[in-house]
């Protein structure tokens, strides 16, 4: 524990959240802690912050809790309560005319003392609490210790749900491990999901203070809201571009504020250092413990924010301070933050865009400083189950990957946690789009008044915590309510639905929805993260957004889509996909790679269907604390008849490599999948749904398992993260095969804001590499213009008149060529892309064997990959464990005569570089 006195304004070392004239403050943080059960049998040292399974591993109680079955094994944690007791807090001061206790983070249901005394509870992890502990320090006899007392959430959970009058729910309600999580404000996926381990840890996870003050000291900082937008902005309307920015700056403080008091802003270039912006604020307003003021700055001044590939991601340092009325500070805040627009176009489809050939409905799209754009990205679930553990390191690299992956914007899931700080910060700095939701998930929730003011807190704080982001995107009330929940309510229990959606709106509308609009100008707000949007929002009505549920119109298109779909008959139909607005959610599970479960699994359990494997197989989800493989299996069957479907089988005599191999079979399945769906939504870009954004499911995984995820567990990519990236590119060339009827249509896109102009080069083979006669009557070139954010096609014809000696021989190539500009960006860039279409499943095509060779030069730190005999298909690059990185590419095509140079980006390498020697290649050739 830390103890400092700061005598004036001290910047702390990052520069980018805190800045303040604390009085004293004593940082709870450190190795001083010792953490016990209720049972007594178990103490051990422990952290802060932390969490008790973190706390249990250190000490060597437990074994690695994602090994194994260990998420089973060590359920007794959950089950318990425990308690973290300090070690005697030193340097307080004895004279102190007031003390805080400060939490910004206690998970979930604490029981506080300190010096013996009780102090308070808290019952929400995402909450920062505060407790006055004034008295208790002045008669505190001995010394100071607190006492921390985390109970069980699981057994809380169910004692919520007993007690009587408690809401009852229709057989809606999702159950994975741990039961009843909708009645308590922790972490949803705490208590299991379809992709994750159920744990329920509990702990101090966040940073904990003492807090003092003497008369006449300043104030402690605890949040801060600054809100920049453009004057007049409304949250639900256009945002104007030619009104001045408006820089709303809002502190909530402890201490006392004397009278008089004026608050003071800086507004300095993150990059120069140069000041745009310096004086006092306007319209000071005192309300409670919370002092805001504003100013207004010329549009022309500041430069804009852009995401990823759509200009700079330009930043400023705001530094806010509350004055007393000798101008001495009393407080002082700096936040790294940036100028932009960004709103969620829910409107309706304009008379003019009819004439552009977009299909009525409404508008389901972002805009970002005005203008509309392709959102490309993920869904990002927990990187964790024990947060603590999560680093800026770490979060870094996770994100590297992304802007490799040429994602502008990651859904950030509820019901994780409301991500920390740094985890923006680092998207502010990479231009990534949080798309960001309070955390309820597939469930109903209760409308209690106490549950109620709980919510508001939270949402209140969070939403104040964060708004200065100009990577948050927007927010959503939560996961699947309006797509799935409200609807099975309806089917479930038709006669008591009108109560279900009553309580849908008093939470989601009439108590979020205000809450957001009072805490921020900036950020659009919806009630469920797939809807069809609202009919009219006004504020003055008791449900201010009038949602439009399923009051649509055929052949209008009004939302966004969420699609699963587990038959693989079925998956490269694209008379299947959904046609509407956006995709925020679409996704199959894959195997992670050999490697990643070495990290978890004992080799004699790599089996397809041995019980870990299948019991860490969480989709199906077990629905139960019971230990049955029938949910993993189901989720088996659905990967292992996907490969067995399109694909040679795996058939390797050693067990391990046959493992292995399955492994990548389910990933080059899960690719191709989400291949076909991601350029299908990408065309709708040109198509009268005016489709403008796919994000899959999922970005990253929590542990080692088989999920949705295309980036493992310490950061290996999938097949599918290659492939995304490939598919995410701004110009894009594809073939879109209707097998049933047989047509083909070559179709470019484009995401950039200009139209570009190029040409496509299209060459059958035979999967010797020898061209087929007169390129069976193709034209090899064809020249395209397609226009911004838009698609053309470039090719039709229907296969059977395509004169090809052999389907099962022949493949063709489609290789696209384009110059063009970014946004915002005037040097002339080559914009390229390759493809390939096979008029046969994998499965049916006469693989030749392409004798891969593989070198690597250790001075370019290159790969070379050549094919010396037939086409390669799925050419798969495979790295050592210990290395972390990425390839330039992989899961390519590679045709005889055209080697491809390759190379390879290091995350972390604890081999000295030997890895590269361990890297192999293989292709489809080998699957079978
Ligand atoms: C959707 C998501 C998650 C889930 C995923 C895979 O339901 O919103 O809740 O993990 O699909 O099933």
């Amino acid at each position: 524990m830390r103890t400092s006195r700061f005598g004036k304004a001290l910047l702390l070392a990052a520069g980018l959240t805190l800045c303040t004239i604390a009085q004293h403050v004593t940082d709870l943080g450190g190795n001083g802690w010792t953490v016990t059960n209720s049972e007594g049998n178990v103490t051990v040292p422990g952290s802060l912050p932390s969490q008790v399974h973190l706390d249990l591993f250190a000490a060597n109680v437990i074994g690695d809790p994602y090994y194994g079955l260990n998420d089973i094994n060590l359920r007794w944690i959950a089950w318990s309560n425990w308690t973290y007791t300090s070690e005697p807090i030193a340097g307080l001061l004895d004279s102190a005319a007031d003390s805080w206790l400060v939490f910004d983070g206690l998970d979930t249901f604490a029981t506080i003392e300190l010096c013996g005394q009780p102090v308070g509870t808290a019952n929400n992890q995402f909450r920062q609490w505060t407790y006055d502990v004034s008295g208790i320090l002045k008669s505190c006899q001995g010394e100071p210790v607190i006492n921390i007392n985390f109970a069980s959430a699981p057994t809380i959970a169910i004692n919520i749900a007993n007690e009587s009058g408690q809401e009852t729910f229709p057989s809606v309600q999702s159950y994975f491990e741990f039961d009843y999580h909708y009645f308590i404000r922790k972490e949803q996926s705490d208590f299991g999901w379809d992709w994750g381990p159920a744990f329920s840890p509990a702990g101090p996870w966040k940073p904990a203070y003492v807090v003092q003050f003497q008369p006449g000291d300043g104030l402690y900082v605890l949040n801060t809201a600054l809100d920049i937008f453009r004057q007049g902005q409304i949250n639900w309307l256009p945002p104007d571009q030619s009104k001045p920015w408006v820089v709303n700056a809002s502190i909530d403080f402890l201490g006392t504020l004397p009278e008089g008091a004026s608050m003071h802003i800086d507004i300095d270039d993150s990059g120069t250092g140069s000041s745009i912006a310096s004086g006092l604020l306007d319209d000071v307003t005192i309300l409670g413990n919370t002092i805001t003021g504003n100013t207004v700055i010329q549009p022309n001044i500041p430069k804009l924010w852009w995401p990823l590939d759509m200009g700079n991601q330009n930043l400023y340092n705001v530094t806010v301070s509350i004055m007393d009325k000798n101008n001495k500070a009393l407080a002082t805040v700096t936040k790294r933050t940036g100028f932009r627009t960004i709103f969620l176009n829910q409107r309706n489809i304009t008379e003019e865009q009819l004439a552009q050939g977009i299909a009525p409905g409404a508008n389901w799209h972002f805009e970002i400083n005005g203008h509309e754009f392709y959102a490309k990205g993920s869904n990002f679930i927990p990187p964790d189950a024990f947060w603590p553990r999560v680093t800026a390191e770490r979060m870094n690299s996770l994100f590297e990957t992304v802007v490799a992956g040429n994602q502008n914007m990651l859904r950030v899931w509820a019901s994780g946690a409301y991500l920390p700080d740094f985890i923006y910060d680092i998207a502010d700095a990479r231009g990534v789009l949080l798309w960001s939701e309070f955390e309820f998930s597939d469930a109903l929730y209760p409308v209690d008044q106490p549950f109620l003011d709980n919510v508001a807190a939270e949402v209140s704080y969070n939403v104040r915590r964060l708004n200065h982001h100009p990577s948050l995107a927007v927010w959503a009330g939560g996961n699947e309510m309006e797509s799935l929940e409200l609807p099975e309510a309806q089917s479930d229990d038709p006669s008591a639905y009108p109560k279900y959606q009553a309580e849908y709106e008093k939470l989601f509308i009439s108590l979020i929805a205000p809450l957001v609009w009072e805490n921020s100008h900036s950020i659009s707000y919806m009630p469920s993260s797939t809807q069809n949007g609202y009919i009219t929002i006004d504020p003055s009505l008791a449900v201010p957004i009038v949602e439009r549920y399923q009051n649509v119109t055929a052949h209008h298109y009004y939302g966004d889509s969420d699609y699963y779909n587990y038959d693989p008959s079925v998956a490269f139909d694209l008379n299947t996909y959904p046609v509407d607005r956006f995709a925020n959610e679409f996704g199959f599970h894959s195997m992670p790679s050999l490697q990643t479960w070495q990290q978890a699994v004992d080799n004699d359990d790599l089996q397809l269907n041995s019980t870990v494997v299948l019991l860490r197989t969480h989709h199906n989800p077990p629905g139960g604390l019971g230990v049955s493989t029938a949910g993993g299996q189901g989720g088996m069957d659905q990967m292992t008849s996907a490969v067995q479907t399109y694909y040679p089988i795996p058939s390797r005599a050693d067990p391990l490599a046959n493992f292995s191999s399955w492994c990548l079979a389910t990933q080059r399945f899960q690719a191709d999948m989400m291949k076909s769906e991601i350029a299908f939504y990408r065309r709708g870009s040109g198509m009268a749904e005016r489709q403008l954004g796919s994000l899959y499911w999922q970005l990253e995984d929590i542990w080692q398992a088989p999920t949705w995820s295309s980036v493992e567990t310490g950061g290996r990519w999938k097949v599918l993260h290659y492939v995304a990236t490939d598919i995410y590119k701004h110009v894009i060339i594809h073939p879109y095969w209707d097998y049933n009827e047989g047509d083909l249509n070559i179709t470019v896109t484009s995401d950039l804001w200009e139209s570009v102009s190029g040409t496509v080069k299209l060459t059958w083979l035979d999967l010797k590499g020898k061209p087929l006669h007169k390129n069976a009557n193709m034209p090899s070139k064809v020249d395209f213009t397609v226009g911004a954010i838009n698609s053309t096609n470039v090719y039709t014809n229907n296969i059977n008149n395509i004169p090809i000696p052999d389907l099962r021989d022949a493949i063709l190539i489609l290789s696209m060529e384009a110059s063009g500009h970014l946004p915002n960006n005037d040097n002339e860039i080559q914009f390229t892309h390759e493809n390939y279409f096979l008029p046969v499943w994998p499965n049916q095509a006469k693989l030749v064997n392409p004798e891969l060779s593989l070198s690597y030069d250790a001075k370019t730190t290159e790969f070379t990959v050549e094919a010396k005999a037939g086409v390669a298909l799925y050419t798969w690059l495979d790295y050592p464990a210990g290395t972390v990185g990425y390839f330039d590419t992989n899961s390519f095509f590679l045709v005889p005569g055209k080697p491809k140079k390759i190379p390879f980006s290091v995350q972390t390498d604890t081999s000295n570089g030997a890895w590269a020697k361990a890297v192999t290649v293989e292709s489809l050739w080998n699957q079978s």
